[in-house]
């Protein structure tokens, strides 16, 4: 029987409050408004970002279904949508493109001005969401909420991709791979025979590895307090593995000396003011560049020597690893069904989503680099 047009009733993990579970709950999920797409999810990644907003670090409205690193199928479209149609396998975009505003025409910059990460209202585009349960309205998470058997987004943060791929793996396309990826060969532009430091070895931090690796990076130095993290580091091209805790002097300086002076390209993939630090003055006073991956507290601030910057280092950060997304996306996967990289290794866990405290817990624990939840 077709659900076109109908309330979907079905399953979602509803984070009711901050510093709580997620609880499995029966949740209605509305049709498609115009230019709105309804995914029925396959597969979703859990990635810190959707831990920090259960820490209060990210902030965003509750209750709400989080999630923004998934993949799924086209169940139904709204009136007016083009890009899509029902049956398509699609990637939701949390960093989405409208292709009609200034960012959208930049050459360069990819945070789109109709982009929801910087507000906290959770909600689509026309300032309602399409979730419900017990009566109450669920708000949405930056576009994409795929922690639920069904969701809708909005049409410009939705891309169809080939027919063929594994939406079990390519969800880290929706995220964590682009991010970390992007960031080295894209915001960074990691050189040939450079040398590279890497703060955070999680998921993104994993992938910025490959993209200086891709570049052609001669030193990727990987840096993390996990040291259980070094194997898969190395696996996948880190040169050097070093942990902040077995020296007694501030890591900057380690590196500092290690690398005659400072790294061409340092990467902050944590999310905390202390190792942005740490890697900005790791970088080259004259030539180094710091890329800020990580998302650092809710409204905390960093007070810089401007004097750091003075001899020419570059500090900048991006959302999504540079990527105009809808562009991006589907080339990306394209990459990975030509085998241009791998996901596999950052996939460590496979769980039902019906089990995903037990992936925050994996991922909390340093247990797990990617979980992927299946529906
Ligand atoms: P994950 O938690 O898997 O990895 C973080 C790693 O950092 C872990 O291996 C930790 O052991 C390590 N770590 C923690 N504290 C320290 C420390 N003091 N010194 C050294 N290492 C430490 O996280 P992830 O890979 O899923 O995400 C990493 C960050 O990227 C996180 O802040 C997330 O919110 C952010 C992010 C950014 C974007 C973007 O578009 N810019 C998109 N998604 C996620
Ligand atoms: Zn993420
Ligand atoms: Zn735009």
């Amino acid at each position: 029987m077709s659900t076109v047009g109908k309330v979907i009733k079905c399953k979602a993990a509803v984070l009711w409050e901050a510093h709580k579970p997620f609880t499995i709950e029966d949740i209605e999920v509305a049709p498609p408004k115009a230019h709105e797409v309804r995914i029925k999810m396959v597969a979703t990644g859990v990635c810190r970002s959707d831990d920090h907003v259960i820490s209060g670090s990210l902030v965003t409205a509750l209750p709400a279904v989080l999630g923004h690193e998934g993949a799924g199928i086209v169940e139904s479209v709204g009136e007016g949508v083009t890009c899509v149609k029902p049956g398509d396998k699609v990637i939701p975009l949390f960093s989405p493109q409208c292709g009609k505003c200034r960012i959208c025409k930049h050459p360069e910059s990819n945070f789109c001005c109709q982009s929801t990460l910087t507000q906290s209202q959770g909600t689509l585009l026309d300032g309602t969401t399409r979730f419900s349960c017990k009566g109450k309205p669920i708000h949405n998470f930056i576009s994409t909420s795929t922690f639920s058997q069904y969701t809708v987004v909005d049409d410009m943060a939705v891309v169809k991709i080939d027919g063929a791929s594994p939406l079990d793996k390519v969800c880290l396309i929706g995220c964590g791979f682009s991010t970390g990826y992007g960031s080295a060969v894209k915001v960074a532009k990691v050189t040939p025979g450079s040398t590279c430091a890497v703060f955070g070895l999680g998921g993104v931090g994993l992938s910025v590895i490959i993209g200086c690796k891709a570049a052609g990076a001669a030193r990727i130095i990987a840096v993390d307090i996990n040291k259980d993290k070094f194997a898969k580091a190395k696996e996948l091209g880190a040169t050097e593995c070093i942990n902040p805790q077995d020296y007694s002097k501030p890591i900057q300086e380690v590196l500092q000396e290690m690398t005659d002076g400072g790294v061409d390209f340092s990467f902050e993939v944590i999310g905390r003011l202390d190792t942005i630090t740490s890697a900005l003055l790791s970088s080259h006073p004259a030539c180094g560049v710091s890329v800020i991956v990580g998302v650092p507290p809710n409204s905390q601030s960093l007070s810089i020597n401007p004097m750091l910057l003075l001899m020419g280092r570059t500090w900048k950060g991006a959302i999504f690893g540079g990527f105009k997304s809808k562009d991006s996306v589907p080339k990306l996967v394209a990459d990975f069904m030509a085998k241009k990289f791998p996901l596999d290794p950052l996939i460590t866990h496979v769980l039902p989503f019906e089990k995903i405290n037990e992936a925050f817990d994996l991922l909390r624990t340093g247990k797990s680099i990617r979980t992927v939840l299946t529906f």
